[in-house]
C-alpha cells in the first residue's frame, strides 16, 4: 500500500480549512495513518524544501512554512501519491481547476494550502523527516474490501 506525506500548511490552519481538506482525502478512500500539529522550525522547513534552495522564492517559502502551525499527515492507499496530488491540483491556485483543493480555495502560488509528496521515493524521505516510526499506526479499515 502506497504512502504519501500531506502537509496542511500554515495558511490552511489559519483559514480553518483543516477539516474541509481532511474530509476530501477521507471521502476519496485514502486511509489516515498518522496526524500531528507541528510548529516547523527553520531547520525542518529547510530540509523539507531543500530541493528549492537557491530559487528566488526559497526564503519567502521558508518564512511561510515557519509562520504558524502545520498539520502533518500520512495517508495510505492505492496510488496514494498521485491520487493526493490530483485532489490538490496544480501549484498555482489561479490555474488549479475547480473541484481541486487549490482550485476551490487558493489564489496564490506560495499560499497554496497543501503539500503532497511528488513520488513514492520522496514520500518515504518526507515521512521520515516529519514522523517517527512509532507515530504511524497500522490498522485494517473495516471498509477496505469495498474501497480497494
Ligand atoms: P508542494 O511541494 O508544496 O506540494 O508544492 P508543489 O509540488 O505543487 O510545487 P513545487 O514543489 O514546485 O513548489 C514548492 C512550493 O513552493 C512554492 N512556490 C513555488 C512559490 O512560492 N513560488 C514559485 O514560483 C513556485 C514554483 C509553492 C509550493
Amino acid at each position: 500500500m502506497q504512502r504519501t506525506l500531506i502537509l496542511l500548511k500554515p495558511d490552511g490552519v489559519q483559514r480553518r480549512l483543516v477539516g474541509t481538506i481532511i474530509e476530501r482525502l477521507e471521502r476519496k478512500g485514502l486511509r489516515l495513518a498518522g496526524l500531528k500539529m507541528v510548529q516547523a522550525t527553520p531547520e525542518l522547513a529547510a530540509r523539507h524544501y531543500a530541493v528549492h534552495q537557491g530559487k528566488p522564492f526559497y526564503d519567502s517559502l521558508l518564512q511561510f512554512l515557519t509562520s504558524g502551525p502545520t498539520v502533518a499527515m500520512v495517508w495510505e492507499g492505492r496510488e496514494a501519491v498521485a491520487v493526493a496530488r490530483a485532489l490538490m491540483g496544480p501549484t498555482d491556485g489561479t490555474k488549479a481547476p475547480p473541484g481541486t483543493i487549490r482550485g476551490d480555495f487558493a489564489l496564490s502560488v506560495q499560499n497554496n494550502l497543501i503539500h503532497g509528496s511528488d513520488s513514492p521515493e520522496t514520500a518515504a524521505a518526507e515521512i521520515a523527516l516529519w514522523f517517527r516510526p512509532d507515530e504511524l499506526v497500522e490498522y485494517q479499515p473495516v471498509d477496505a474490501g469495498w474501497i480497494g
